[in-house]
């Protein structure tokens, strides 16, 4: 999956996979890590890449790390899904074509959200104009959301892997731990439930798990870049972040089956995003 922020690309991971793998929000740059999502058949498996949102402008050590990340995942790649959103091509996906054309790997065009085009005449003159942009093997229109035609996706997906060993056992969803999972989901919620900049300038790492039979017990710091973040996440007598990890507990108990019992600290790791040492820490030492 390739492309730029907020076009939908986990979105379809977690719905050709049938599982929550990879975080959504309404935010762009939600993803920053390179993300397996593993759908296993009796006749293919298919492995799909999410990848953070390529994006320009910014001389963060954090944001090259997630757009070195994106470009690496196309090296080795049988497939790009270059994904754009059906409303409107814009320089930021013309960014994010040069970096799959540097790549130069064979590449479907999917355009998603169809849903949100007002009228079913609407979508041909998209078709025409997205596809003259680049040289694409297929020219896919599809609502991830919705799961319009995805059916269709998947089956043009399969025609074009290639015979080799199934490379991941068959109850293999994803190559993440659980503890960055529940890391991860704890970031969703943040991004959707604080406001501006906050949010950005967030990451989270779960230091302990513990697995009973009936019950998962995990502790996670969150880690802000200044002190006035802090009381962002936490806010008044806590009650913003005793929001946020009843949100995030219910969504794991969904995803897992299992009832969860988080705790959370939140700590100032100034500038991390501008740390290698942080970033390291934070699983970002491939591409660093
Ligand atoms: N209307 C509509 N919205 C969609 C569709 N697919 C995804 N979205 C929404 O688009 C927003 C971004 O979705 P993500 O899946 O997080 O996008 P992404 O490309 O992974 O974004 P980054 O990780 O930031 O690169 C979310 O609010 C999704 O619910 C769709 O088919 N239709
Ligand atoms: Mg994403």
């Amino acid at each position: 999956m390739i492309g730029r922020p907020n076009t939908g690309k986990s979105t379809l991971v977690n719905a050709l996979v049938h599982e929550k793998i990879s975080i959504v929000t309404s935010k762009p740059q939600t993803t920053r890590h390179s993300i397996l999502g593993i759908l296993t058949e009796p006749e293919v498996q298919v492995v799909l890449v999410d990848t953070p949102g390529l994006h320009g402008g910014s001389s963060r050590l954090i944001n090259r790390a997630m757009n070195r990340s994106a470009t690496a995942s196309m090296t080795g790649a049988d497939l790009a899904l270059f994904m754009v959103d059906a409303t409107g091509w814009t320089s930021g996906d013309n960014h994010a074509l040069e970096r799959l054309q540097e790549a130069g790997i064979p590449a479907f065009l999917v355009i998603n959200k169809l849903d949100l085009l007002k009228r079913r005449e609407d979508l041909l003159p998209v078709l025409e104009n997205f596809s003259a942009r680049g040289d694409f093997a297929e020219v896919i229109p599809i609502s991830a959301r919705r799961g319009t035609n995805l059916e269709r996706l998947l089956d043009t997906i399969r025609q074009s892997m290639p015979l080799g060993p199934q490379l991941f056992p068959p109850e293999a969803k994803t190559d993440r731990s659980m503890e960055f999972r529940i890391a991860e989901v704890l970031r969703e919620k943040m991004l959707s439930m604080l406001r501006q900049e906050a949010p950005y300038g967030l990451a989270v790492e779960v230091l302990a798990l513990e697995k009973r039979s009936d019950l998962i017990l995990a502790d996670a710091v969150i880690w802000v870049e200044r002190e006035s973040h802090q009381g962002i996440v936490v806010g008044r007598h806590g009650e913003q972040i005793k929001k946020i990890s009843t949100s995030a507990r219910m969504d794991l108990e969904a995803i897992f089956s299992r009832r969860f019992y988080l705790t959370t600290h939140v700590k100032v790791k100034e500038n991390w995003g501008d740390s290698v040492r942080a970033l390291r820490q934070l699983g970002y030492e491939e591409s660093l």
